[in-house]
């Protein structure tokens, strides 16, 4: 009994860029494949649309896509029953060939009451949707549990779960489906997950993760997690230039074995750091562009596509060059019928802004009141201009917090009174 796991497929991300077709070449070739291979059953734990409300240019090519398995002709899994799903959902159509049982994800998370699109996918009978509850089939492979639960804001996910509190079927082969960040596997810095490996609950054969764009396996309660990955280059992070996307394909037998299977249509991408030291803008053009020539001599796996490159600029500009001289655009255009390139120069510094940085970052670290802040950037800023200290700049300061104006008006005439007396003084010697 075999079975496709294809994750986070996001139909319709990239919309409207040289990108837009890549999301449904993969999905295509992840699904094509999986039939190929022979898997008479497919499991998308979430994220198939990178939207909530897709177009319907979206819909239409997700849904040719997904026909595909439906007209597969084959009898071999069987509804059997469900556990907290009401089987009136379920149409017949969806056993009609290789069912597909599904999650959403976050990226098709809408509240109560409004229909996601992955239910709209169900009512038409693409698929079986989950959440929180069970599916039951027959298989050549004996009985089969699905126990999903779509996604949920993170900071619920693990009072979600512990509400459903899910239980493996007897005698059946139970695989249970999230789609979360879980323990240190985690999309990105933004969310703390609240389900850690452990909270997983007990007596599953094997638990399938979404979410995680990058393929990853761990061991939960002696049995496998899988986290297939997305299909599509969504964060162009270093992990992505080095982890393959696919899908996996899982055969049910005795025991439970798996593959992951790579796709073959994913644009390369490669992924560069540029550290500079006292760079000038002709140096560092020079220096991109010899190095976008180096990338493009290297070997690639699909020559049929552009690649994708990211380079990451750190370090510091030449004393009179800003960043702002900078044209990555031009150097993107120029190289735009080779490659699709991506030029970050968010931490490349010209010398004062790297000193002001160091300044600020040693102002947070004394905790100071934020007055004393805004004095210290003052002083610092008069300091850098050459002021020359005429006025006491702290009295001044102090004074006008609390509004008596009238004597910091004082001050200021009183210094300039003394400065035209000697300045007429000058004037007679
Ligand atoms: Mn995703």
């Amino acid at each position: 009994m075999k079975i496709a796991v294809i994750s986070d497929t996001h139909l319709g991300t990239k919309w409207g860029t040289p990108r837009q077709q890549d999301p449904f070449d993969q999905a295509q070739e992840a699904l094509e494949r999986a039939l190929q291979l022979g898997a008479q059953l497919i499991l998308m734990p979430g994220d198939i649309f990178d939207t909530r409300i897709p177009r319907q240019e979206i819909w239409s090519r997700a849904m040719r896509i997904l026909a595909s398995a439906l007209a597969r002709e084959q009898k071999d899994v069987k509804l059997s029953g469900t556990v907290d799903k009401n089987p009136d959902d379920i149409s017949s159509v969806a056993f009609k060939g290789v069912p597909i049982v599904a999650l959403h994800g976050n990226h098709e998370r809408r509240v109560k009451g409004l229909v996601n699109p992955v239910e709209a996918l169900e009512a038409a009978g693409f698929l079986v949707h989950l959440h929180t509850n069970t599916l039951i089939l027959e298989t050549p492979a004996g009985k089969l549990a699905i126990h999903g639960m779509s996604n949920v804001p993170e900071r619920y996910a693990k009072s979600v779960l512990s509400a459903w509190n899910p239980k493996p079927v007897n005698g059946a082969f139970n695989i249970l489906m999230l789609h979360q960040a879980v323990g240190q596997f985690v999309f990105s810095g933004e969310e703390s997950p609240t389900i850690d490996l452990e909270d997983l609950p007990l007596g599953f054969d094997l638990y399938i993760c979404g979410h995680i764009h990058y393929h990853a396996e761990a061991r939960v309660h002696g049995r496998p997690l899988l986290f297939p990955g997305s299909t599509e280059r969504t964060q162009l992070l270093p992990i992505e230039a080095q982890v393959p996307k696919g899908f996996y394909l899982l055969d049910l037998g005795e025991e439970v074995r798996y593959e992951f299977v790579e796709l073959r249509c994913t644009r390369d991408f490669f992924y560069e750091e540029m550290v500079f030291d006292n760079v000038g803008i002709p140096q560092l053009n020079d220096a991109i562009r010899q190095k976008l020539h180096e990338l493009l001599a290297r070997p690639r796996r699909n020559p049929d596509k552009l690649p994708l490159i990211r380079l990451r600029l750190r370090g510091t500009l030449a004393k009179d060059a800003s960043r702002g001289d900078f044209d990555q655009e031009a150097i993107v255009q120029e190289f735009a019928d080779k490659a699709l390139v991506a030029i970050n120069k968010d931490e490349l510094t010209a010398p004062g802004l790297q000193e002001k940085v160091r300044f600020l970052r040693e102002l947070r670290e004394h905790r100071l009141p934020v007055d004393e802040i805004a004095m210290r950037l003052l002083e610092a800023h008069l300091h850098e201009i050459g002021y020359a200290q005429v006025f006491d700049m702290r009295t001044l300061y102090d004074l006008l917090a609390e509004d008596r104006t009238e004597e910091a008006l004082e001050k200021v005439l009183e210094v300039v009174g003394k400065q035209i007396e000697a300045e007429l003084r000058g004037g007679r010697r």
